[in-house]
């Protein structure tokens, strides 16, 4: 019980400690939840996983219902990922032994001693993503996880917290050297801006969006011209650029609001690609 006064921290440390011990002899099933930050969260877990050469099986499902619960084999560790918050009950009554729940949701019933979680919940109620937590868990197994740290911010994004960054997240973004840039919401953010404007749909820029001839004339307008014939993309904008960008866009009257294409463009590296 006494991890529950913890900071999210130490509960992690904590739990990460009695996890490898219990997985010394068992195999391992994780359940995780079919959304971004459920399916980033199993990615990080599993490659974890591998690398220290447990055995595991992994299922991802959409809503945890009861009867998935009491069809999991009892033998094994379960291993739930970004849900499992709200099932205590369910758990307790499929007679499951060694339970552990990595999850942001909210926590209704009382958790019995028994049954590891680690939620943000239960210490500070920081703001994070499932996908953050298990990183974190798994940061803890190893240090050298923290390359998974851009599979955490993806499934952040997914699950719109970018919003309210806080300390931790602000800590995988720095693990995993992500970038963080204020400007248009027009994808991609990577190709040449004539190339991105023609092809822009969401907002359609009357006069712009499929008129190759509109783009050029905006581009030329917003004082932005080729370089060796190729135009800057997005991302490569300096901020005066982009205040003009946006001002000529705007000036075509886009049916969107200014807040809508306005927002943090996140860059993140895959592969040696922006
Ligand atoms: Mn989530």
């Amino acid at each position: 019980m006494k991890e529950r006064e913890n900071s999210l921290e130490e509960q992690i440390e904590i739990i990460a400690k009695r996890f490898l011990e219990k997985s010394k002899k068992k195999e391992i099933q994780i359940i995780s939840h079919f959304d971004t930050d459920g399916i980033t969260s199993a990615t990080i877990m599993i490659q974890t996983l591998k690398e220290l050469d447990k055995r595991f099986s992994v299922k991802i499902v959409k809503n945890l219902e009861k009867e998935i619960i009491e069809n999991l084999p009892k033998d094994k560790i379960t291993l739930f990922l970004d849900l499992a918050s709200g099932s205590i009950p369910y758990i307790l009554d499929a007679k499951l032994k060694d339970v552990f729940i990595i999850d942001h949701h909210e926590i209704i019933h009382e958790i019995p001693k028994e049954i590891n979680v680690i939620n943000p919940e239960l210490a500070q109620k920081q703001k994070i993503s499932g996908s953050g937590l298990t990183y974190l868990f798994c940061k803890q197994i190893d240090k050298k996880n923290k390359k998974f740290a851009k599979l955490a911010i993806l499934g952040m994004i997914g699950d719109f917290l970018e919003k309210e960054i806080g300390k931790l997240n602000n800590g995988i973004m720095n693990d995993g050297e992500i970038q963080k840039k204020r400007g248009l919401l027009i994808y991609p953010s990577t190709r040449p801006l004539n190339r991105t404007l023609e092809f822009c749909s969401d907002p359609y820029i009357p006069e712009v969006t499929g008129d190759i001839k509109g783009v050029l004339e905006l581009l030329r307008e917003a004082g932005l011209n080729p370089i060796n014939g190729k135009y800057k993309s997005i991302i490569e904008l300096n901020d005066e650029e982009m205040e003009r960008l946006i001002t000529a866009i705007m000036l075509r009257n886009p049916k969107s609001k200014t807040r809508e294409i306005l927002g943090d463009i996140y860059l993140i590296k895959f592969f040696n690609r922006l």
